[in-house]
C-alpha cells in the first residue's frame, strides 16, 4: 500500500479548521487536524510545500518511521507549525491503520481503560451572576465539572468573554487584525475570589470547578492565587503563569496545594519534561493537534504517568472535531487520563462538515466501535465555508504595556 495523494483543506464553519486527507493507492483514506489558530495558512504552506511531496509513494503503515522522518529528518525540529503539520499526518495514518484493521484507534493503543470520557464544560459570563447561571445550565445537562470565567469589572474586554460577539472575527470589528483587550492583575484578584466564593455558596461542594488564568500572572502572583483558591477546592488552576522557564513553577508549587494544569501551547515533550518529572504540575494539557499527533501525545501520556501527572487535553473551539476524535481514543486508553475540556460539537455548519457518532450524556463522552478515528469529513460541504482570517486578541495593561502570556 502506498500514499497516493494528500489534500490540505481549509474551511471556516465558524472557526478556521485545517484538515488533511491522506489517500492511499488502494482507496482507503484517513483524516487529521492541522489547525493552528491565527497561523492556519503557515501550516498549509508547510504541509503543501515541504511535507506532502516527501510522503507520496511511502507506505502509510509506517506511522512511527514517518513521524521520526518528519521530526528528526528536517534538521529544524519542533515549533507549532512543524508539529501541527506532523500531527495531522500522524492522525490520518492512525485513521488509515484502524480502517484497515477494522478497529477503532483506541484498540490499537491497547484498549479501553474506562467506559467513557469525563468532560468539563465552559461557563463564561459578562458578570458573576451570568457565569453562575451558565454553570447551572451545565449542571442541569448533567456536567459534573465546569470551568468558570467572568468578565473583570472595570476592564474593557476580558479574554475569553465575548459578550454578544459570536467570535474573535466579530470582536476585531470584522477586520483581519487582532482585537485588543485590557488586563489588570489587581482588578482580576478582586473579582476571581468573589466569583469562586459565590459559586461554592450557590452550588455546594459536589460539582468540580476549574479556572483558566490564560498565563496572565507572574509566578509569585500565581502562588498567591493558588493559596486563595485552596478553600474553593478547584479540580485545577490552568495556565496560571507562562512556563517558558519551566523552573518558575517551583515558586508556585512550593506555596500552594491547588492542583496546577498547563500545556495547551506546547508542541513537544521537551516543553513539559521538567514540569512533569519534577512533579510541578498535576495535569498536562497538550493537544494532539499541536504536539505532534497521537504518536506524540501517547508518548507524553506514558512519560507523565510515571510521575502521577494526568492528561487533560486542550479542547477549545479552535481545535477541529478531528482533534476531539483523536483525544477520545487517547483518553479512553490512557491509564492516567484526567478530564477532557469540551465546548460542544460546533454549529450546524461544522456538523455538516464533520460527521461522527460521539455522544455526550451526563457530562461524559462515549464513542462507537467505528474503525479508525470514527469521524468523516465532507469535502464538498467544507468548500462552502472558505477561510476567514481571524486572530486571538492582544492584551495590554491599562497604561498600554503589552501583556500577552
Ligand atoms: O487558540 C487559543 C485558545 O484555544 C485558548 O485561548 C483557549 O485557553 C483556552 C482553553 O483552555 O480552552
Ligand atoms: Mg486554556
Amino acid at each position: 500500500m502506498k500514499i497516493k495523494e494528500i489534500k490540505v483543506i481549509v474551511c471556516s464553519p465558524g472557526r478556521n479548521f485545517v484538515t488533511v486527507k491522506v489517500i492511499t493507492d488502494e482507496g482507503t483514506y484517513g483524516i487529521g487536524d492541522a489547525t493552528l489558530n491565527g497561523r492556519e495558512m503557515a501550516v498549509v504552506a508547510y504541509l503543501e510545500e515541504h511535507v506532502v511531496p516527501c510522503l507520496i509513494g511511502r507506505d502509510p503503515n509506517e506511522i512511527e518511521d514517518i513521524w521520526q522522518y518528519l521530526y528528526k529528518g528536517v534538521y529544524w525540529r519542533k515549533g507549532p507549525i512543524t508539529m501541527a503539520s506532523i500531527a495531522a499526518i500522524d492522525m490520518a495514518l492512525w485513521d488509515i491503520k484502524g480502517k484497515i484493521a477494522g478497529l477503532p484507534v483506541y484498540q490499537l493503543l491497547g484498549g479501553k481503560s474506562r467506559r467513557g470520557v469525563t468532560l468539563y464544560a465552559h461557563a463564561n459570563g459578562e458578570s458573576i451572576n451570568d457565569t453562575l447561571d451558565k454553570v447551572q445550565e451545565h449542571i442541569d445537562q448533567g456536567f459534573k465539572a465546569v470551568r468558570l470565567q467572568s468578565a473583570i469589572p472595570g476592564l474593557k474586554v476580558t479574554y475569553g468573554v465575548l459578550g454578544d460577539k459570536k467570535d474573535y472575527f466579530e470582536l476585531q470589528g470584522n477586520r483581519p487584525l487582532p482585537p485588543e483587550e485590557e488586563w489588570s492583575t489587581q482588578k482580576y484578584f478582586n473579582s476571581i475570589v468573589d466569583l469562586m466564593r459565590q459559586a461554592r455558596a450557590r452550588f455546594g461542594n459536589e460539582v468540580e470547578f476549574l479556572h483558566d488564568v490564560h498565563s496572565r500572572l507572574t509566578p509569585i502572583e500565581s502562588a498567591r492565587l493558588g493559596k486563595l483558591m485552596e478553600e474553593f477546592n478547584l479540580l485545577f488552576l490552568e495556565d496560571a503563569s507562562i512556563a517558558e522557564n519551566q523552573d518558575s513553577y517551583k515558586v508556585i508549587r512550593q506555596h500552594t496545594t491547588t492542583p496546577l494544569a498547563i500545556g495547551e501551547t506546547y508542541n513537544t515533550i521537551w516543553d513539559c519534561k521538567d514540569l512533569i518529572q519534577n512533579q510541578l504540575i498535576d495535569y498536562i494539557r497538550v493537544a494532539a493537534t499541536h504536539a505532534g499527533g497521537i504518536t506524540a501525545l501517547r508518548r507524553i501520556a506514558d512519560f507523565a504517568s510515571i510521575y502521577n501527572v494526568k492528561i487533560a487535553p486542550h479542547g477549545a473551539p479552535d481545535l477541529s472535531p478531528v482533534c476531539f476524535a483523536a483525544h477520545m481514543h487517547l483518553n479512553i486508553w490512557a491509564p492516567n487520563f484526567g478530564i477532557q475540556e469540551f465546548v460542544g460539537f460546533g454549529n450546524d455548519k461544522s456538523k455538516e462538515i464533520f460527521k461522527h457518532n460521539f455522544t455526550v450524556e451526563n457530562g461524559m463522552a462515549y464513542m462507537s466501535e467505528a474503525p479508525g478515528l470514527g469521524i468523516e469529513f465532507d469535502e464538498e460541504a467544507a468548500l462552502k465555508y472558505p477561510y476567514k482570517r481571524s486572530y486571538l486578541p492582544v492584551s495590554r495593561l491599562e497604561d498600554g504595556t503589552l501583556w500577552n502570556w
